[in-house]
């Protein structure tokens, strides 16, 4: 409940801060855009990280705004950028299920300056796949905008295969956790092949996560995943340290 207390007016406080993890090309290790990833510093408890506290701002309802304001930074450091990278901004079920939040999107991302192709929304299966949510009518009208939906932590998830074919989505991330199954076995690469390979009959997008070994971005090049983000390339990173940060080939 205290936790709750203070995140009440934390954005206001300026206690949120966005930090970036850089989504590159993996065999030019350049960034293509950036995750942004929000962090809260507690004036007492110090740095907390999001699983501490977005499930609290999830029951709480206080998610809708924290994430507007997230949006908000995210859009307006990368109108600064150069090159013009695209920035993917996480969105919680509870968000996607606010009446109000394309209308909400869209006005930041305009006041931003930056254009609505530069936006990349991460949403988790869980999210869309709840018929009952209105989740898919709102990733079609996002789209209608030119933002992009990405699929976050895809295959942990439930819903089945033969419904993400009427997804409304772009992009699939291929969660971390099948990056790191990736030894050079086809067991260790089953999940992941699998994903690439829906993904590219679906002519959607891929984006492995966790990429943390130069083994694992080279088996992803073999079965055919050309984008990835991981510790490999980079951490999540303030936005000045995340622009003139070295990336590296493979
Ligand atoms: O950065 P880190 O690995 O600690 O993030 C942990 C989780 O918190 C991830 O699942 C990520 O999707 C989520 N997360 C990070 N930033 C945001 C945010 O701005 N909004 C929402 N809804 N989730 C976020
Ligand atoms: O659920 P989501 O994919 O949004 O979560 C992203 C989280 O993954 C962030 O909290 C980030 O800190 C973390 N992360 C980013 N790169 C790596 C990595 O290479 N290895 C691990 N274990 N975690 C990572
Ligand atoms: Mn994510
Ligand atoms: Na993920």
């Amino acid at each position: 409940a205290a936790l709750a207390d203070d995140l009440t007016g934390a954005a206001a406080r300026g206690e949120l801060i966005v930090l970036y993890q850089p989504i590159v090309t993996i065999e030019t290790g350049a960034a293509a855009g950036y995750e942004a990833l929000v962090r809260w510093r507690h004036p007492v408890r110090g740095l907390v990280p999001p699983l501490d506290f977005i499930p609290v701002a999830e029951r709480t309802g206080l998610i809708y705004d924290i994430g507007l304001h997230v949006l908000e930074r995210a859009c307006t450091d990368m109108a600064a950028a150069p090159g013009r990278p695209y920035v993917s901004v996480n969105l919680s079920p509870r968000q996607m299920q606010t009446p109000t939040l394309v209308h909400d999107v869209l006005a930041v991302v305009r006041r931003s300056g930056i254009g609505l192709d530069r936006l990349v929304l991460e949403v988790t299966e869980s999210a869309i796949v709840d018929e009952q949510s209105g989740g898919i009518a709102t990733l079609h009208e996002l789209r209608s905008h030119g933002i992009r939906i990405a699929v976050d932590d895809f295959g942990t998830g439930y819903s089945s295969l033969h419904y993400l074919t009427r997804l409304p989505v772009d992009i699939l991330k291929i969660d971390r956790s099948f990056v790191a199954e990736l030894d050079g076995t086809p067991t260790g690469a089953a999940i992941a092949e699998a994903v690439i390979r829906l993904a590219q009959v679906l002519r959607l997008r891929t984006i492995a996560e966790g990429i943390e070994t130069t083994e694992q971005a080279h088996e992803l090049l073999a079965l055919g995943c050309h984008t990835g983000q991981g510790y490999l390339y980079a951490p999540p990173r303030p936005l000045d340290e995340a622009l003139r940060s070295e990336t590296r080939r493979v």
